[in-house]
């Protein structure tokens, strides 16, 4: 694959839902999402791939074998794609690489005449960051049959659409949406390429690395409440101010993940009535962990919880919190894994912090997740980047191993 190749369709689908400060905002079921949608279906005709999109939303281009008259296709399709959402402002390659890089395998493959045995999918997963609403990994949790429809349809952006309202607004149905274990049950394989969230390529002499775990995370909701009051007349003393509980938090959330050795983070608040000279009523914020383990996440949760319950119980406030949603550790499957790592000349292994919705299918299906170098280490931000070299050698890999596993 070379890299004029990989600019090529890079840069066709780059514009889409892309920010004037080079953030990306494609939030599913919105004018870029189906802008997306286009362009994945066009892509599939264009190589007379079989567009499909499945009850959750999630679309599909099959490359469906050709066996000889008398012969019969081998059962079980490799899968194999990504996502196209991002979380506000992300990165331009976080999910899309997957996607592009899919349907350049599928090319690289054709040009050197090889023929599937088994039928290849390449995947777009609908709302994997979760950046609109609030449950990450979204399509592919539904197909598992992890999050129920009733759920879904009722979960709301932060204007208060619900999923339901988005996707009939964009011509979708939700009375489709659930399980899908027949679709599970046809895949053989699943194979997601990722950029790598972290620097751990970085500095060595491979350029794609193959995944090991996914950390055990979640996310919560952490509400705050108070006594809304003029900022100008209420003496201190008198005050029950949610925003003091909810500051505490924020330092106790990163302390405790520091002792512990893990992760927390919370990036993401909203206050109400949000006024200059109002103390808040009411402050709305969501605190993301992770940990090498679960026994180091639930110690970090607890410390958190009990901190801040007992600062804002001094405060005269309220405090709950709320799992939104939570991931266990997933190993990748072990075979899969170093099939794979062989396949590629020794490629490095290692685990990620990150979800996916191969985190998801890999309760479901043998699951593998290749990462491309990211000389930064920075996602989630529009700073997130990979050289077209690396990427090159991203969609070469992955031709490797669709043709391992599939012609
Ligand atoms: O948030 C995550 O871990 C993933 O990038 N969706
Ligand atoms: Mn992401
Ligand atoms: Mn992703």
């Amino acid at each position: 694959m070379d890299t004029a190749e990989f600019r090529r369709l890079w840069d066709e689908l780059a514009p889409i839902g892309r920010r004037p400060g080079g953030g990306y905002l494609r939030y599913s079921w919105t004018p870029a999402d189906l802008a997306c949608r286009d362009w994945f279906r066009a892509q599939a005709e264009s190589r007379a791939l079989r567009y499909e999109t499945d009850r959750n939303g999630n679309l599909y281009a099959w490359w469906d074998p050709e066996p000889e008259p008398g012969e019969a296709a081998e059962s079980g399709a490799i899968l194999t794609g990504s996502h196209f959402d991002s979380v506000p402002h992300g990165g331009a390659y976080d999910g899309p690489l997957g996607i592009v890089s899919a349907f350049l395998a599928v090319d690289e493959l054709r040009a050197a005449g090889a023929e599937p045995k088994r039928p290849i999918a390449i995947a777009a997963f609908t709302e994997e960051e979760g950046g609109r609403f609030g449950v990450p990994c979204l399509g592919s949790r539904l197909m598992a049959g992890v999050v129920t429809p009733e759920r879904a349809r009722s979960l709301t952006d932060p204007d208060g659409t619900t999923l339901a309202e988005a996707m009939r607004a964009a011509g979708a149905d939700p009375s489709t949406l659930g399980p899908d274990p027949e679709r599970l049950a046809s895949v053989h394989a699943f194979v997601e390429l990722h950029i790598e969230q972290g620097r751990a390529l970085d500095g060595g002499d491979a350029p794609v690395g193959v995944a090991s775990a996914i950390w055990p995370h979640g996310r919560w909701r952490l509400t705050f409440t108070g006594a809304a009051d003029h900022a100008g007349t209420t003496r201190l003393p008198d005050r029950r101010d949610p925003m003091l509980a909810f500051a505490f938090a924020v330092l106790a959330a990163r302390k405790e993940a520091r002792l512990a050795g893990g992760l927390a983070t919370i990036g993401r608040v909203e206050a109400e009535p949000n006024a200059t000279n109002a103390i808040a009523a009411k402050v709305t914020a969501w605190l993301d962990a992770r940990a090498p383990d679960e026994a180091v996440l639930n110690e970090i949760l607890s410390g958190f919880e009990s901190k801040v319950s007992e600062r804002a119980e001094r405060d005269g406030t309220g405090f709950t919190i709320e799992p939104e949603s939570e991931t266990p550790v997933v190993d990748f499957d072990a075979d899969l894994r170093d099939r794979i790592a062989e396949l590629l000349g020794g490629a490095p292994i290692l685990p990620t912090g990150a979800g996916h919705d191969a985190g998801v299918l890999a309760s479901h299906v043998p699951t593998a997740m290749l990462f491309v170098r990211n000389p930064t280490g920075v996602s989630h931000a529009p700073g997130e980047g990979a050289s077209d070299e690396d990427c090159a050698a991203g969609v070469a890999a992955l031709a490797a191993v669709l043709r391992d596993l599939a012609c």
